[in-house]
């Protein structure tokens, strides 16, 4: 086995079991009493998923994707000692906008958080003449101040890179539809300040292979690693039941991110357990975030199963870049970098 580092903090708290014996031959494995946040997480709000954590001092807070009971989603604050029982706050994230005027989006979702610099970004997707991303910035989870939309309509699925490469911030981002967007690629943009965005490059796409045959989206905010950066994301598929959204795996150039240096070509997780096959949307395992140890190469994955609820499951960095390398697929289209 190889040895690759993880560039980052120690988390020797982060979140952990052993591969249980016999499991499959895949590089991920799932917590055994998944899913960790259930049906009815709090008063009035019926389903939490898709949603991001990190550690925060010696616990863990994160960012909630709550489906309230009339159906709207809003992003919720909630904190951990382990990682794995959360607490919530019972009203939604009160964001503000740079003036200090209450600003509260029509409906929140999917919202990722990452920390660069001294200063976390929520990163969410909210209605701008049509689904956009969204995003808001705090210090201590008190105040939250909402800075411009990073980009035009329509947009999913970005993440920021959690620390800035060339002097730049760097994002992800899934152009889309406002609806069920039956397709889409991952983008890669740059900014000097968080106002102004460009250099927009193309990373990845969809393939011919059947488990991302549809539409791919950045999830988890990408992990730096001594082999590059380790990005998990979902893969979709189509079928005559609907959409099926697993998790697939990819490392991009250190330097240049748009630049896929390695993508595997099997899943690292897809639906199987009743969590993930069954509930509001049945089989979507979809990624938004991890917490990983540097010191340990351990990894834990967020993810949101169903549109119901939210799973735990593990990795070390390790196993999963042999893994994607053994299995790498990585075409022409995922390293072009000259198409603008
Ligand atoms: C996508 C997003 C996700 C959701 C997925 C499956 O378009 O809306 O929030 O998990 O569909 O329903």
């Amino acid at each position: 086995m190889s040895n690759v580092k993880i560039i980052g903090q120690n988390v020797p708290n982060v979140p952990w079991q052993e591969r249980p014996e016999g499991s499959s031959t895949l590089p991920v494995w799932r917590y055994r009493e998944n899913p960790i946040i259930g049906r009815n997480p709090l008063p009035g709000v019926a389903r939490i998923f898709n949603s991001a954590v990190m550690p925060y001092g010696d616990a863990f807070i994160g960012v909630f994707r709550g489906e309230q009971t009339n159906g709207i989603p809003y992003i919720y604050l909630g904190r951990s000692k382990d990682a794995i029982h959360w607490e919530f706050d019972q009203d939604k994230i009160p964001f503000q906008d740079e003036d200090g005027n209450a600003f509260m989006p029509e409906y929140a979702y999917d919202p990722r958080l990452v920390k660069v610099e001294d200063t976390y970004y929520i990163i969410w997707c909210q209605d701008f003449y049509g689904a956009s991303i969204g995003m808001a910035k705090t210090t201590d989870f008190q105040t939250f101040t909402r800075v411009e939309n990073p980009f035009l309509p329509f947009n999913r699925n970005a993440v920021l890179f959690p620390r800035k490469v060339n002097g730049n911030f760097l994002m992800l981002s899934r152009p889309s539809d406002s609806g069920h967007t039956p397709f889409g690629d991952i983008f890669l943009s740059e900014s000097p300040d968080l106002v102004f965005w460009g250099k927009h490059r193309h990373v990845m796409g969809k393939n011919d292979q059947w488990w991302q045959n549809l539409k791919i989206g950045g999830g988890a905010a990408p992990i730096e690693t001594s082999e590059g950066w380790l990005l998990f994301y979902h893969g979709v598929t189509g079928t005559c039941n609907g959409y099926v959204y697993s998790i697939g795996g990819a490392i991009l150039d250190i330097d240049q991110p748009s630049v896929v240096k390695h993508r595997c070509s099997t899943f690292l997780l897809t639906p199987e357990e009743w969590y993930e096959e069954r509930g509001f949307v049945p089989n979507v395992a979809f990624p938004c975030a991890t917490i990983h140890d540097a010191a340990s190469g351990r990894i834990a994955i967020y993810y949101g199963c169903a549109d119901t609820y939210v799973g735990l499951a593990f990795t070390t960095v390790d196993e999963v870049t042999d893994y994607i390398k053994a299995h790498d697929s990585v075409s022409d289209t995922d390293t072009e970098i000259g198409k603008r």
